[in-house]
């Protein structure tokens, strides 16, 4: 998981390597809001406890369906994606300045009735680099494959298996092999489909899309705060696998769980942090310190909360929580999402 994050960075380095103006730009952990009546604020974090700045809005048209925060083009500016019913809108995320906006003009990228009663997901289930759009039913999931800029194509069905979670599902790349996967979570049991990365074309002769599904773990993991996949999980740098795994956030702790050593389940959930810690707007994973290391943040009314990963010595442990933003009233009604702005 930390390898995305290093190529992440990676990435970041070669465009600024080519593009020297680029240079001046500077890349944040940001809090992005979007509210009901389509304006979206973005709180830049500062990397040490401090002030933090607080940008917009841009006005998007927020989703009938979901509104989410995905980095549709792969440019390392987080794009607002507003999803309906029969269309699917990108606003991408751009370098702002004093007076320019934070995102750009609606970008259809998907027409006609496409969408999930279970769950509307981004994850790239074919492993391109480009996030695709995963509409989750009961009994099928459809996907249309992402190119970064443009309309998507038709929707193909991915799984024709009845699957789908009790208490949440998601998709992540869950066993390492560069293809997002489904994850339905029951909070007793957790099974998976992980994908094959191949389009099946109907009736399924060229292959699967999803694999059947398969329990991960047996016992109790799920959270009443938030069930995330985030891209990465806290952990230090010697992770020998590159799979994503699942937090469980609860009031008073949160927890982890990671690819067994065989990809084939779930290990026992750890511990990451015990105590009341929690947000009531919003609880995500973010780099806020942009040390690689993921954190955790807390966000309410009128303050944001943050416990920092850190590494020492190859184990890994949570800071305790810190008052990151205060008295500063931020967060959206349509919701607040973590991701990552360029000024
Ligand atoms: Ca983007
Ligand atoms: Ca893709
Ligand atoms: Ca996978
Ligand atoms: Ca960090």
């Amino acid at each position: 998981m930390n390898t995305k994050n290093f190529a992440m960075y990676g990435v970041f380095a070669a465009l600024t390597a080519v593009a020297p103006s680029a240079l001046a730009n500077t890349t944040y952990a940001s809090l992005i809001a979007v509210n009901t009546d389509g304006n979206v604020y973005v709180e830049e974090l500062d990397t040490t406890v401090g002030s933090s700045s607080v940008l917009g809005p841009t006005t998007v048209s927020p989703g009938g369906v979901t509104t989410l925060v995905a980095d549709m083009n792969n440019d390392g500016m987080s794009d607002v994606v507003c999803w309906n019913d029969s269309s699917v809108y990108v606003y991408f995320g751009q370098v702002s300045s004093s007076g320019s906006a934070l995102f750009g003009a609606a970008n259809e990228l998907s027409s006609g009735s496409f969408y999930g009663t279970k769950a509307n997901l981004i994850g790239d289930v074919n492993g391109d680099g480009y996030p695709d759009l995963v509409a989750w039913n009961p009994s099928t999931v459809y996907v249309e494959l992402g190119n970064g800029t443009s309309d998507f194509g038709s929707p193909v069905e991915w799984s024709t298996d009845t699957f789908y979670g009790s208490v949440a599902n998601t998709v992540n790349d869950i066993n390492g092999d560069g293809y997002a996967d489904l994850v339905a979570w029951n909070g007793s049991t957790t099974y998976v489909e992980t994908s094959t990365g191949c389009a099946p074309v109907f009736p399924f002769t060229t292959c699967n899309g999803f694999n059947t599904s398969a329990q991960w773990l047996n016992q109790s993991f799920s959270g009443t705060e938030a069930n995330l996949e985030p891209r990465y999980v806290p952990s230090c740098y010697d992770n020998t696998n590159n799979a994503e795994g699942l937090l469980a956030w609860n009031s008073s702790s949160v927890y982890t769980t990671d690819a067994n050593s065989s990809n084939s389940g779930f290990v026992t959930p750890q511990e990451l942090s015990s105590g009341a810690f929690y947000g009531t707007q919003a609880n995500i994973v973010l780099d806020v310190n942009q040390d690689r290391i993921a954190d955790l943040v807390a966000v309410n009314d009128s303050t944001v909360y943050v416990e920092l990963g850190q590494c020492s010595d190859g184990n890994f442990s949570m800071s305790g929580s810190t008052e990151w933003v205060t008295d500063q009233a931020f967060y959206g009604s349509v919701g607040t999402f973590g991701g990552l702005t360029v000024r």
